[in-house]
């Protein structure tokens, strides 16, 4: 498998995907409206890490397209959970890519704490032979979540996926701490824009 050739309409469709996606932070930017969006990342899944995921879930190379659905992966990360919901509505009213699934894992988290909205998209990508549609996962979480899960996701990298128990145990309940932070910041959202917008109106 030539990777390099494999990989070259994912990493197109990660570079078109961010700018779409900062694009609508900056549209709200000019309209002078609270933004549901804080940041935006992306990256193609690293060759070994594809491999580890096809190996451990019996994916046969010739279906790792349809079945590693997050070769091309964006983040989304938002001020408040309602954003998220909003981020979703939004994307779902988009004409340059169809919604192959929906992962709610914010009401029901995984075992681990885990919490993020994940979308699957199918995203046509323009080649030299043509049109190719391929698999995007898009999530969009809060910033307490994605800090939650970047540690998370830095245990289980040093402990190889066999995080102890005595921590996994703390990263449920600071997981459940998260998501009271972010419900209690939820009920001052209000609040909190009036200040950014006075801030703003300050600066200009
Ligand atoms: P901006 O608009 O200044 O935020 P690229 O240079 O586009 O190829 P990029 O996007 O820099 O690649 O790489 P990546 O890793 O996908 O995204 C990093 C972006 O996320 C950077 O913004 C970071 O500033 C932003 N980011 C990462 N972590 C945080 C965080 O905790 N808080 C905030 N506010 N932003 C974060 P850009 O791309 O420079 O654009
Ligand atoms: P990366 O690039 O290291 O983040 P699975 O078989 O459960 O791994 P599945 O069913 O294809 O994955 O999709 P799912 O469960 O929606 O999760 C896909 C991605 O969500 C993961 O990618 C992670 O980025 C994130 N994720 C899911 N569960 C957790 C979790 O418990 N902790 C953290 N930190 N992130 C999680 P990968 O493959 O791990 O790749």
């Amino acid at each position: 498998m030539n990777w390099e050739i494999f990989l070259a309409p994912y990493t197109q469709a990660v570079d078109e995907l961010k700018i779409k996606l900062k694009g609508m932070r900056k549209q709200f930017d000019y309209e002078s409206r609270h933004s549901p969006i804080e940041f935006v990342t992306g990256r193609v899944k690293p060759i070994t890490s594809i491999i580890e995921k096809a190996k451990r879930r019996n994916i046969a190379m010739a279906n790792v397209e349809e079945e590693v659905q997050d070769i091309a992966g964006l983040r989304v990360v938002c001020p408040f959970v309602e954003d998220i919901y909003d981020i979703v509505d939004m994307l779902k009213l988009r004409k340059d890519f169809t919604i192959e699934e929906e992962k709610d894992y914010i009401e029901k988290n995984k075992d681990s704490g885990y919490r993020s909205y994940h979308v699957i998209i199918r995203y046509p990508v323009e080649t030299i032979y043509g049109e190719k549609q391929l698999l995007a996962e898009i999530q969009i979480r809060t910033l307490a979540m994605n800090f939650w899960a970047i540690n998370e996701h830095s245990l289980n990298y040093k402990y190889s996926g066999q995080i102890p128990t005595d921590i996994k145990q703390r990263l449920r309940s600071a997981s459940e701490a998260a998501f009271r932070l972010d419900e209690e910041m939820s009920k001052i959202r209000q609040e909190i824009r009036d200040a950014q917008e006075v801030f703003r109106r300050k600066k200009d």
